[in-house]
């Protein structure tokens, strides 16, 4: 690879990150982050620590930057930090495990991140910034807007959409042809089988025990 390798973040989803790029002989030069996972080898091994600022003094044909930043609903900081960077001019890897699937004549746009174990299907689109982690199914046809998160085990059946900045939670179940807006939370476990119109919240049901009265009572 010609260009410097950055990663931005220094906790769970950048470790995950340098675990896929490891495997594939990929160096990571720089960490950018105010705190880092000092617990991981793989982190504490990269020899240059750098702040944000500091990647405007690479021309952005010198470096790659992987958005180490994970995603939890509520949480705008992993699409901010991508929006600030791509307007500067710099270009973001796409990361794909060697060990997910990407079917074909899909289109995988800049900065896409595709975890271990995740499958996109074939004829499926997937936009900048996304992230599909580990165990996640984006079955064939589907259309996932920028700026989403895919959790680990969810599924989306096949010819659904996504609008932009949409979290489906982790084991989600999204059934065939549903079309779910912008700025939606899917929470982890629901099973959508209708339609989810933007800026909506859909958490599943949950089990609530009681407890029975005693026969002597
Ligand atoms: O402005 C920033 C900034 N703010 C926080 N710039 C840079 N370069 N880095 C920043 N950070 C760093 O992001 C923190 O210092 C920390 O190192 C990292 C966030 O790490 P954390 O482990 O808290 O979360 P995460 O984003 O790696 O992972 C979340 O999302 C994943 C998808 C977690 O919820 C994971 O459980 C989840 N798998």
């Amino acid at each position: 690879m010609n260009r410097k390798v950055i990663m931005i973040g220094g906790g769970g989803h950048a470790k995950a990150l340098v675990d896929i790029l490891h495997k594939q002989y990929i160096d990571i030069f720089a960490i950018s982050s105010p705190k880092i996972d000092k617990d991981s080898p793989l982190l504490s091994s990269i020899e240059n620590v750098l702040v944000d600022d500091d990647i405007y003094k690479f021309n952005p044909d010198e470096i790659y930057l992987v958005n180490g930043i994970g995603s939890i609903p509520g949480n705008a900081l992993r699409a901010q930090v991508f929006d600030k960077f791509k307007n500067a001019g710099y270009e973001f890897m796409t990361v794909i495990s060697d060990s997910s699937v990407v079917g074909h004549n899909c289109k995988i746009e800049m900065g896409v991140q595709i975890m271990h174990g995740a499958i996109v299907n074939i004829d499926s689109v997937i936009g900048e910034n996304t992230l599909i982690n580990s165990g996640g199914i984006v079955e064939h046809d589907c259309k996932i807007g920028k700026h989403n998160h895919i959790a680990p085990g969810a599924v989306l059946c096949g010819a659904s959409s996504t609008g932009e900045k949409v979290h489906i939670g982790a084991g989600a179940s999204v059934i065939q042809s549903i079309e779910i807006g912008k700025n939606v939370v899917i929470g982890a476990g629901a099973v959508v089988t209708s339609n989810v119109a933007s800026n909506s919240v859909c958490y599943p049901a949950r089990i609530s025990i009681k407890k029975l009265a005693s026969e002597n009572e």
